[in-house]
C-alpha cells in the first residue's frame, strides 16, 4: 500500500489551505467592488419606484428614471395567479401591475387597454373563482381561528416552550400584538390601513371567504384604521391585556 509521507501531507494541506483562501479572498474582493459600485454608481438605489415599475438609469440624460416593468417572469404556478378587483386572472401579480403600468403609460396598444385595465388591483391570490358567501357561525369561529393561526405562526419560530395556563393566554396576547406590528408598517403609525391589511387578506381570501367580513368588523367605529386595540378586541382580547 501507497502511504504519503508527513512532507506530502504538509504539501497537500497547504496547498488546500492556499486554495480556500484565495476562494474566499477572491469572493470578499467581488463583495467589496459591489458594494462600492452599488452606493456610489447605483442612482436606483435611492428610488422608490410604484407599483408595476422599475428603475432604470438613462445614460444620456444621466439620470435614474420609473418605468413600466419590461418583462415578467414567467409563471406556471397556478397559486402565484392573481385575481383582480374585476375578477380577471391574471399569470402573477408582476403581469398584473405590469399590465396596469403599461395602459395607464399609454404604452400599449390601447384597444387591450379597458377602463378596468387602467384601476384594477389584486382583489386576491390564486385564481378567480366563486367566492362563497361569508356564512355566519363561520364568521363567529373566525376569531378563534384566526387567533390560533397565530399561535401557530409564533410558536413556530420560538423555541421555548410555556405551560402555564396563564403562560399560554399570554402567548396568543403576544401573537396578537407582534401581528398587529408587521401589518402596522406603511407607514408605521399604531394603526393599520385597508391599504396594510393587503398581505393578511389577499392570500387568505380564496379559502377564507369570511375575512373581509372579519376585517370590516375589527374597525369598529368605521374610520378605515385599525387601532391595537379594536384589533384585540376582534380577536377577543380584553383592552386591559394590550
Ligand atoms: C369570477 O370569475 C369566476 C371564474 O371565471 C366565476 O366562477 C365567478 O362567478 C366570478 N365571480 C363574480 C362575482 O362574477
Ligand atoms: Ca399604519
Amino acid at each position: 500500500m501507497y502511504h504519503l509521507d508527513n512532507v506530502e501531507w504538509t504539501k497537500c494541506w497547504a496547498l488546500l489551505l492556499l486554495i480556500v483562501a484565495s476562494i474566499e479572498c477572491k469572493n470578499d474582493q467581488s463583495e467589496l467592488t459591489k458594494s462600492v459600485t452599488e452606493v456610489v454608481e447605483d442612482p436606483c438605489a435611492s428610488i422608490k419606484c410604484g407599483f408595476g415599475q422599475e428603475c432604470v438609469f438613462d445614460h444620456d440624460n444621466n439620470e435614474a428614471e420609473c418605468i413600466c416593468i419590461r418583462a415578467c417572469p414567467q409563471n406556471d404556478d397556478l397559486r402565484r395567479r392573481v385575481c383582480s378587483n374585476y375578477n380577471e386572472t391574471w399569470q402573477s401579480d408582476c403581469h398584473l401591475m405590469k399590465h396596469r403600468c403599461d395602459c395607464l403609460e399609454e404604452q400599449t396598444d390601447s384597444k387591450y387597454c379597458t377602463y378596468e385595465h387602467k384601476h384594477m388591483h389584486i382583489d386576491y391570490y390564486g385564481e378567480c373563482k366563486d367566492i362563497e358567501p361569508c356564512q355566519d357561525d363561520v364568521l363567529e369561529d373566525f376569531p378563534r381561528r384566526m387567533r390560533d393561526w397565530l399561535d401557530n405562526i409564533i410558536s413556530l419560530s420560538r423555541v421555548e416552550v410555556t405551560e402555564s395556563k396563564q403562560d399560554m393566554a399570554h402567548k396568543w396576547i403576544d401573537a396578537i400584538i407582534w401581528k398587529f406590528c408587521d401589518l402596522d408598517k406603511e407607514p408605521h403609525d399604531r394603526y393599520v390601513s385597508r391599504h396594510e391589511l393587503f398581505p393578511l387578506r389577499a392570500p387568505l381570501l380564496s379559502m377564507e371567504s369570511c375575512i373581509s367580513d372579519f376585517l370590516d368588523g375589527c374597525d369598529s367605529n368605521a374610520d378605515h384604521k385599525i387601532t391595537l386595540v379594536e384589533w384585540g378586541k376582534c380577536l377577543g382580547a380584553s383592552p386591559g391585556k394590550l
